[in-house]
C-alpha cells in the first residue's frame, strides 16, 4: 500500500526547505541502503535528515524506531537493544555512542534515488517507545494501515487538504510531531513548516510570512501563546488551531479564543491508538471536552468491575476504544499487550472519561497515578523510580505528578537516601534518561507512607 503521496507541497524544517520530489528522492536513496533490514533506528532530531530517514523507512517497508536525541545512555541502550534495530540513521555530525549499530550518514546520500517498495497494510511502519506505569518504555508496534486510517480520519474531521499549510515545532519522535506532523502533510499533500521548536513567535512568523493555516501544539505551547498577545493575534488569519497530547486548561482555551478569534480544536489519543476522538472543523468546540469519535472509531465506558457505564455526560468510567487505527501490540511484551485489552478485544486506554448522550467526550483523569504528562510528554513513575534507585545512596523512591503552571504536571520525587542532595539526584536521573524525565523537585524524607501490605500510598505523599 502507498502511505504517502508523490505530489504535494514542500517541506521546511528548522529553516531548511526541500521540494517534495527532492525529499522523496532523498528518502528513496535511504530506502536503497536499508532494504531488507528488520528495523532501523533514527536519531530523531528536528531536521530534514530525520524526515528523509523516516520516509526512507516507509518507502523501503522497514520499521522505523525513532530515538529521542536527548535520551541518556540507559534509555538509548534499552531502545536499541529491545528493538533490535540493525542500523542507525543519523546526520554525520551526530556523536557516535558506545553500542550503537552501524550508522548510515543520511546527509551524505543523494537526493535523486528511485527505490520504491512499500509493504502491505498489516506491516509495521513504526516502533514508538512510550512509558508504562512501571519499568522501561515499551515499543508500540504501529502498522502502515493504522497510520493511513488515522491520518485519513483526521483529514476528514479537520477538512485538511493540500491547500493547507501545516505549522508546528514539535519533536519528531512521537505520534504528534512525527506521525501527524510529518507523515500527515506527506499523505494529505499539504506543505509543512516545522519551526524547529514550538515557540509562539515562530508560529506567529509562519502565520504572517508562510500562509500557515493549520497549527498543531501541546497545551504548554498554547498557554505560552496565550501569554504572548502579539504572537497570538498573528494567528487570526489561520484556519484551525489544534491542541492535544494533554488536557488544555479551560482558561487557556478561552484566552486563545479571545486573542486569535479561533476556538481551538481539541483532540485526544495515545501512542497505542493514534488519535481517536476530536472536535471537527465544521462543528462545535467545547472547552474541557475533546470531541466525538473519528470516522471508524468506536468508544465505550466501563466501570472498575467491567460493567457498562452510561453515556450520560456525568458518570465517569474507563475509556475503551475499538478501531482500525489501533497498534498491533507491544514489542517483546505479550503479557503487557494482553493486559491492555479487555476480554472482548476492546483496548483499555487507562483514561477516565465521560461521554455525553450527544457523543461528546471529556477526559477527567487517569486510572493510575503512575503515568505523568509533563509538557505533553508521557513519563512513567516506575522508570524514574528505577533510575533513582540505581543511585547507591538511595534506599527508597516514589515518584508522582504534581501540578505545574507551564507543563501541566511536573515530575516530583520522594526519596529516602543517605548523604546525597536533591540536585545530585536530579542530575543523576537526567544523565541516564531524557532530560525532560528528570524530577523537577526531590523531597528527601525519613520514610514513605505504606499500607498494611507494604505498598507505598502515593496519595499520602506530602513534602
Ligand atoms: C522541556 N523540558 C521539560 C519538558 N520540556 N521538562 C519537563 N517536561 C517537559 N515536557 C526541560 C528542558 O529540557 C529544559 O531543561 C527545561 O525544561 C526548560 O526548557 P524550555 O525551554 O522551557 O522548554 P522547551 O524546550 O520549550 O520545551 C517545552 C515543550 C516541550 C516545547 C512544551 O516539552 C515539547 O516539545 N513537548 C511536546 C511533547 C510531545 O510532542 N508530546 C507528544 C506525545 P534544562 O533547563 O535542563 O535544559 S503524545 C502523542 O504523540 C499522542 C498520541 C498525542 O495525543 O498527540
Ligand atoms: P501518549 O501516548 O504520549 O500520547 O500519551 C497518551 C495520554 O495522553 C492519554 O492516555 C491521555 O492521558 C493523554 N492525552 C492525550 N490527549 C489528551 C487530551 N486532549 N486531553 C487530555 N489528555 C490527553
Amino acid at each position: 500500500m502507498d502511505l504517502l503521496r508523490d505530489a504535494g507541497g514542500p517541506v521546511r524544517i528548522a529553516g531548511r526547505d526541500l521540494p517534495r520530489d527532492e525529499l522523496l528522492g532523498w528518502a528513496s536513496a535511504v530506502a536503497a541502503e536499508i532494504r531488507g533490514a528488520d528495523s532501523v533506528a533514527v536519531h530523531a532530531t528536528a531536521t530534514l535528515e530525520t524526515a528523509a530517514a523516516v520516509v526512507g523507512g516507509v518507502l523501503a517497508g522497514v520499521p522505523v524506531v525513532p530515538i529521542p536525541p536527548d535520551s541518556g545512555p540507559a534509555e538509548r541502550a534499552h531502545i536499541l537493544g529491545d528493538s533490535g534495530a540493525s542500523l542507525l540513521l543519523a546526520a554525520g555530525d551526530v556523536e557516535p555512542a558506545e553500542g550503537d549499530p552501524p550508522r548510515i550518514p543520511v546527509d551524505t546520500l543523494p537526493r535523486n534515488g528511485s527505490e520504491r517498495g512499500g509493504a502491505d497494510a498489516g506491516a509495521t511502519a513504526m516502533i514508538l517507545y512510550t512509558s508504562g506505569t512501571t519499568g522501561a518504555p515499551k515499543g508500540v508496534l504501529i502498522s502502515r494501515g493504522a497510520i493511513a486510517a488515522g491520518l485519513d480520519a483526521l483529514a476528514e474531521a479537520w477538512a485538511w487538504t493540500p491547500g493547507d499549510v501545516l505549522v508546528h515545532g514539535l519533536p519528531l519522535f512521537h505520534v504528534h510531531g512525527l506521525v501527524l506532523g510529518v507523515l500527515g502533510p506527506l499523505r494529505v499533500g499539504s506543505p509543512l513548516v516545522h519551526t524547529g521548536r514550538p515557540r509562539p513567535e515562530a508560529y506567529a512568523a509562519a502565520a504572517r510570512d508562510d500562509g500557515g493555516s493549520l497549527f498543531f501544539g501541546v497545551p504548554t505551547v498554547w498557554s505560552r501563546t496565550a501569554a504572548d498577545p502579539s504572537a497570538a493575534r498573528a494567528l487570526r488569519g489561520a484556519r484551525l488551531l489544534v491542541s492535544g497530547s494533554a488536557p488544555l486548561p479551560v482558561p487557556v482555551f478561552e484566552r486563545l479564543a479571545d486573542l486569535t478569534g479561533h476556538r481551538p480544536v481539541e483532540r485526544y489519543g495515545m501512542t497505542e491508538t493514534l488519535i481517536t476522538v476530536s472536535a471537527r472543523a465544521d462543528g462545535d468546540r467545547r472547552p474541557g471536552h475533546v470531541g466525538t469519535p473519528l470516522q471508524g472509531v468506536e468508544t465505550r465506558l466501563r466501570g472498575e468491575d467491567g460493567a457498562p457505564v452510561p453515556h450520560d455526560g456525568e458518570t465517569p468510567g474507563e475509556l475503551h476504544v475499538r478501531a482500525p487505527l489501533l497498534f498491533k501490540g507491544y514489542l517483546n511484551r505479550p503479557d503487557a499487550t494482553a493486559e491492555s485489552f479487555a476480554a472482548d478485544g476492546w483496548f483499555r486506554t487507562g483514561d477516565i472519561a465521560t461521554i455525553g448522550p450527544d457523543g461528546w467526550h471529556r477526559i477527567v483523569g487517569r486510572a493510575s497515578t503512575d503515568l505523568i504528562k509533563s509538557g505533553g510528554y508521557r513519563i512513567g513513575a516506575g522508570e524514574i523510580e528505577n533510575a533513582l534507585l540505581a543511585h547507591p545512596a538511595v534506599r527508597e523512591a516514589a515518584v508522582v505528578g504534581t501540578p505545574h503552571d507551564d507543563l501541566g504536571e511536573q515530575v516530583t520525587a520522594y526519596v529516602v537516601a543517605d548523604g546525597v542532595g536533591e540536585k545530585q539526584l536530579i542530575d543523576f536521573v537526567a544523565d541516564s534518561l531524557s532530560v525532560h524525565k528528570r524530577p523537577r523537585a526531590v523531597h528527601l524524607v525519613d520514610s514513605l507512607p505504606r499500607n498494611a501490605m507494604g505498598k507505598i500510598m502515593k496519595t499520602r505523599l506530602t513534602p
